[in-house]
């Protein structure tokens, strides 16, 4: 079997979803944007598709896919490790868009044996809970502008099923000057509206100082959280480590670190968090997340995965150790979460009454694609 086409291009599409200056998501007025779509054809027909994730598309077109015709799509893990080698010179390279390759490869080997991805990693569940993670907040009336509308939206949240909720909270530019004091109203608020036997998480301002991280860290276990992830910048894996060691509150990360399963075994080794954290997306596709996922087992710890993505589900579905939670969202009052973007006929997630998520069953990655629209939309 061998690879004889690989195309990317954007997909055309009207949103209501408008990023901030410092590139958080919340809702606004509709225009048209774009997201790329990355798609392998094989001799015999069988095709892998990726779509989203802020994949490079030039890359992809100019770079990656020059590169994989004529491989054989099962000698996946070879084709991986070259094109990664291939990011230390070109910084445009990312891991999302090594993530879309990584993708496509896994939904043909998929496809050509008659199994969803989780089943050829080694299937270990086929449903999975998932906690609703609440978008960052903003300034919206009937959007998520203060403790209290964060409490409102969890009461629904719980109403649909969810067991456990994350908090991002109110970061610059939507307020002047991060305030872990806001941060804790609103964690304060949702706990009190959701009692005490909900799981919490936050995940707050991304570049709080030491002492603005112990201060949220100590608040937090007075509310009984289940942990909190990212609130300092990541690339000080020292104070990561000064944190973890003085509070009890589980600290979760990295979660954007480059790096990928490199930088998580120096983190474990570190004592630089409690949790473990990588994506499908942030670090590089299902085959790197594979390894960390077996990196931490190895060390006795847990890995909760970043991101709603298709990667992830597969993944999950195939951990043997805790990761409880599939991250589901972000969720908004404002936004309808389980109407499917329009190039696919389905949403790969829905979830059911209890809580759960089921993973995707059909062979390949199971994702429901509407390719009229995709063609019919695509960059002239
Ligand atoms: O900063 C944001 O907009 C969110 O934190 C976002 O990155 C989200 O994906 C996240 O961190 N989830 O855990
Ligand atoms: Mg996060």
């Amino acid at each position: 079997m061998k690879i004889v086409k690989a195309e990317a291009f954007n997909i055309h599409f009207m949103s209501n979803m408008v990023r901030d200056g410092e590139g958080h998501a919340h809702p606004g007025k509709e225009h048209d944007a774009k997201t790329g779509f990355f798609r392998i054809t094989c001799d015999d027909g069988t095709t892998g598709c990726a779509v989203g994730g802020n994949m490079n598309v030039d890359i992809l077109k100019n770079v990656v896919s020059p590169a994989i015709i004529g491989e054989d799509p099962f000698f996946h893990e070879r084709i991986w490790q070259r094109m990664r080698t291939w990011q230390r010179l070109n910084s445009t390279f990312t891991d999302r868009t090594l993530c879309a390759l990584d993708l496509a490869l896994w939904d043909i080997c998929g496809k050509k044996c008659g199994q969803p991805v989780y089943k050829l990693l080694g299937g270990y569940r086929d449903k999975v809970p998932a906690y609703g993670s609440i978008m960052v907040g903003d300034d919206l009336k009937g959007g998520l502008d203060t403790p209290q509308a964060y409490a409102d939206f969890a009461v629904k949240l719980l109403k649909k099923g969810y067991k456990g909720i994350k908090l991002h909270t109110w970061m610059p530019p939507v307020i002047p000057e991060p305030d872990p004091k806001k941060d804790v109203a609103a964690c304060a608020a949702v706990r009190e509206a959701v009692g005490p036997d909900i799981e919490l998480m936050l995940d707050p301002y991304h570049d709080y100082t030491r002492q603005e991280a112990y201060y949220l860290a100590k608040e937090l276990e007075k509310l009984n959280f289940l942990w909190m992830e990212e609130p300092m910048d990541e690339h000080s894996m020292s104070s990561y480590k000064w944190l973890t060691e003085q509070v009890d509150l589980p600290i979760c990360g990295p979660e954007t670190m480059e790096g990928k399963n490199r930088t998580r075994a120096e983190w474990i080794t570190a004592g630089a968090s409690d949790i473990g954290r990588a994506g499908s997306e942030v670090t590089g596709g299902i085959t790197s997340l594979m390894k960390s996922v077996h990196l931490y087992e190895s060390f006795g710890m847990s890995i909760e995965l970043h991101g709603n993505t298709i990667g992830n589900l597969h993944v999950l579905g195939a951990m043997g150790i805790a990761g409880k939670y599939y991250e589901r969202g972000l969720l908004h009052p404002m936004i309808d979460y389980d109407k499917p973007k329009p190039w696919f006929t389905e949403i790969y997630d829905p979830m059911d009454k209890d809580g759960f998520v089921h993973i995707p069953n059909e062979p390949g990655l199971g994702l429901k694609w509407n390719m009229d629209y995709i063609e019919d939309n695509k960059d002239k």
